[in-house]
């Protein structure tokens, strides 16, 4: 019995001690202790591995991250005239597709933000314009953080964003975020105050979730924030970031590949989610939601289902839990 008892007891203590402490604020989180992944080691599959130049920047650019501090101005990036053709090629692109692609709350937001081709905005000036519109805030992070630390931001409406640039030799896709994902993305949609409120109910119950959770969470996330899509009329149209960031994927929401079109499927948090991958190019589901308003409503419904108490009497920046 005592060494059955011994037994029980230590998995207990790791079942306990595998849900790390709740973040109190910003400052609890860290954004270059759990980097996945790609990171600045490429896999062999990734575009840019064969090009040392190219990895030596990518370095570089995710040490500026590793240094900075909650509240403290974002480092700019004084970037290439390479990395700028790029940025440059991906926007000149994209304008074209969003009047027929993009959702309407995408369309509105991004007329805040006046992206130029020759310039590729720092996340200092972006952070601004979030923090007026929807009071979320950007912070630099080194390369992919894992799922727990990153849904645990957007409790804290803190969004963690890379800064360097995709490799040249492809960019209508990049199997990675990189800082035309990210501001192309995620930057307007976060500016869209029912968006950025779907995007915080994720945040919210992934505080203190277990590691079940966390990854249904991620997968939530996955097919809202980053390939979702909602209705409007009768047509559909990306509000996910890995959509309106990907000319490539863009065009195969809409018109397939190789003559196979994705499948579109209606979203119930509390269901099996598909498995999402980095690696598998683009989507063959998509999550099709009536509005930000319902998918909203039914992602709080699901946070709720797993919220822990504790974090019901937190107190996010004055405001409590919104759930
Ligand atoms: N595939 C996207 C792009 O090319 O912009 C980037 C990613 C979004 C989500 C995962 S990778
Ligand atoms: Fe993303």
């Amino acid at each position: 019995f005592n060494k059955i008892h011994a037994i029980s007891a230590e998995k207990e203590k790791q079942a306990d001690t595998s849900v790390p402490p709740i973040p109190k604020s910003i400052h609890d989180i860290s954004n270059g202790d759990h980097i996945l992944g790609f990171g600045a080691d490429l896999s062999e599959d990734h575009p840019g591995y064969y090009d040392n130049e190219y990895k030596k920047r990518r370095s570089y650019i995710a040490d500026l991250a590793k240094i900075h501090k909650p509240g403290e101005p974002i480092p700019c990036v004084d970037y290439s005239a390479e990395e700028i053709r790029v940025w440059g090629l991906v926007l000149d692109t994209l304008v074209d597709l969003y009047p027929t692609h993009a959702c309407k709350e995408y369309i509105d937001s991004y007329k805040l933000f006046n992206f130029k081709p020759n310039h590729i905005p720092q996340l200092q000036e972006l952070s601004e314009v979030l923090e007026q519109t929807t009071g979320w805030h950007i912070r630099p992070v080194a390369g992919l953080l894992h799922p727990r630390d990153f849904l645990n931001g957007l409790a804290f409406r803190t969004f963690h964003s890379t800064q360097y640039v995709r490799h040249g030799s492809n960019p209508m896709y990049t199997p990675e975020p990189d800082i035309c994902h990210e501001v192309l993305g995620h930057v307007p949609m976060l500016a869209d105050p029912e968006f950025a409120d779907l995007a915080w109910v994720i945040g919210q119950a992934s505080l203190g979730a277990s590691e079940k959770d966390i990854w249904h969470l991620t997968k939530l996330y996955w097919y809202t924030v980053e390939f979702g899509t909602v209705k409007e009329g009768s047509e559909i149209r990306a509000f996910g970031a890995g959509l309106l960031s990907s000319i490539g994927e863009l065009k195969h929401m809409r018109e397939g590949t190789d003559g196979v079109m994705p499948e579109f499927v209606e979203l119930d948090p509390f269901k099996k989610m598909p498995k999402m991958s980095y690696k598998d190019g683009y989507q063959k589901k998509y999550f099709l939601c009536e509005s930000f308003a319902d998918a909203a409503a039914k992602l709080r419904s699901y946070s709720r289902s797993i919220l822990k108490p504790e974090v019901m009497s937190m107190n996010f920046g004055g405001t409590p839990i919104q759930l």
